[in-house]
């Protein structure tokens, strides 16, 4: 094909190749135009007998038409890719208001459930509910609670202290929330907590290295007695095991924030092979620590006023387990879904 035919026929190409409506459209204008035997090509081919004019001016016309059709094409390209990428999204889209092909929904982890019960019983009681750090400092975890370095207790909490961050742990009790409360919040104060603790244990069937605390702690300038404490315990466990007469005890215990100290126990039944909680039980389930607030602890909250107060603390998922005659503790962390569905996890 003579140039000026070539020249002539520029935007009829580019006008075609712009249209191009499938890849392989565009394959075929690619080849009958700058392909191995193309239009342009051979026109190319022709010049090699031509004079060195004639080649420099041919040759550069040449080069500007292959050089705008090249164009046209990586322009028609992209075009095509794109709109094939936009399909394939539109076709790939989940339309979620298709019936699900089965009734396996998801649905709150029995740990979820119960903490978040227990956070609207005592905020329903008028009780602060409040969240702490789980990476915590010695101060808050130790040195505020009355258990100063080198103090044996805290050889008994096994704790994981974080490398390269000197005094920084995870917290090993939620205890430490009562500091930060009384700090914050002053005297008087009733005030619950409930998060993940950390304890470098051997995992068995009643251990974990994680697991939740249920933190409370009540302080007031009027006097607040073991009574008020026992009371108090009495109408959580009532709640949280949903009967009408739970039966306490109170054992001597050490805890170093407490004067006196104490572990509570709970009256429990066994009926087919169930753990029942009433006042009929005829033995004892030990749940927890309690006691009155050691005045150390008041002092390094800043407190220099008379204050009397009393705090608590059980592992939530000792309480799951006895509620719901769960054996081992593993099961509430493995993913076995048939586990799972049974106690109400997912549907
Ligand atoms: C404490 O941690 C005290 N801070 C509780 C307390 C609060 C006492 C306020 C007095 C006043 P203790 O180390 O006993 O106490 O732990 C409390 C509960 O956490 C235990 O009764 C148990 O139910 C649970 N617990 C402890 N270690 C583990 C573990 N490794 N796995 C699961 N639960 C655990």
């Amino acid at each position: 094909m003579p140039l000026q035919e070539i020249e002539t026929n520029l935007e009829y190409w580019e006008k075609a190749i712009l249209g191009a409506s499938t890849f392989q459209e565009l394959e075929r204008l690619k080849a009958d135009i700058i392909g191995k035997s193309g239009v342009v090509t051979s026109a190319f081919k022709l010049l090699k007998g031509a004079s060195a004019d004639q080649k420099k001016e041919f040759g550069e016309k040449l080069n500007r038409v292959k050089s705008r059709i090249d164009n046209a094409l990586a322009k028609q390209r992209q075009k095509l890719e794109d709109y094939a990428v936009s399909e394939k999204l539109k076709n790939e889209a989940l339309d979620i208001t298709l019936p699900v092909e089965n009734d396996h929904f998801g649905g709150l982890h029995i740990i979820t459930q119960s903490l978040r019960r227990i956070r609207d019983y005592y905020s329903s009681r008028g009780f602060l509910v409040l969240d702490g750090p789980e990476i915590e400092t010695e101060f808050y975890n130790f040195d505020a609670l009355n258990i100063p370095k080198h103090h044996p207790a805290r050889q008994s909490h096994d704790t994981f202290y974080l490398k390269g961050h000197d005094g920084m742990l995870l917290r090993t009790q939620t205890s430490c929330v009562q500091i930060r409360a009384m700090q914050k919040y002053g005297v008087p104060l009733r005030m619950v907590s409930i998060g993940k603790t950390y304890r470098n244990d051997q995992l068995d069937a009643t251990h974990s290295p994680m697991f939740h605390q249920i933190e409370g702690l009540v302080v007031d300038t009027k006097p607040i007695t073991i009574g008020h404490l026992k009371s108090e315990l009495r109408k959580f466990l009532e709640f949280f095991f949903e009967t009408d007469s739970a039966s306490l005890r109170f054992r001597p215990s050490f805890f170093p924030f407490t004067e006196p100290g104490m572990e509570f126990d709970c009256r429990y039944t066994k009926k087919d092979g169930k753990l029942i909680i009433s006042s009929d039980g005829d033995k004892w389930i030990e749940l927890g620590g309690a006691g009155m607030v050691h005045p150390n602890v008041f002092k390094s909250c800043g407190i220099e006023e008379e204050v009397y107060g009393f705090a608590f603390g059980l592992g939530l998922e000792r309480i799951i387990m006895l509620k719901y005659g769960i054996t081992d503790i593993r099961n509430l962390y493995d993913t076995d879904q048939r586990w799972l569905r049974y106690y109400g996890t997912c549907a």
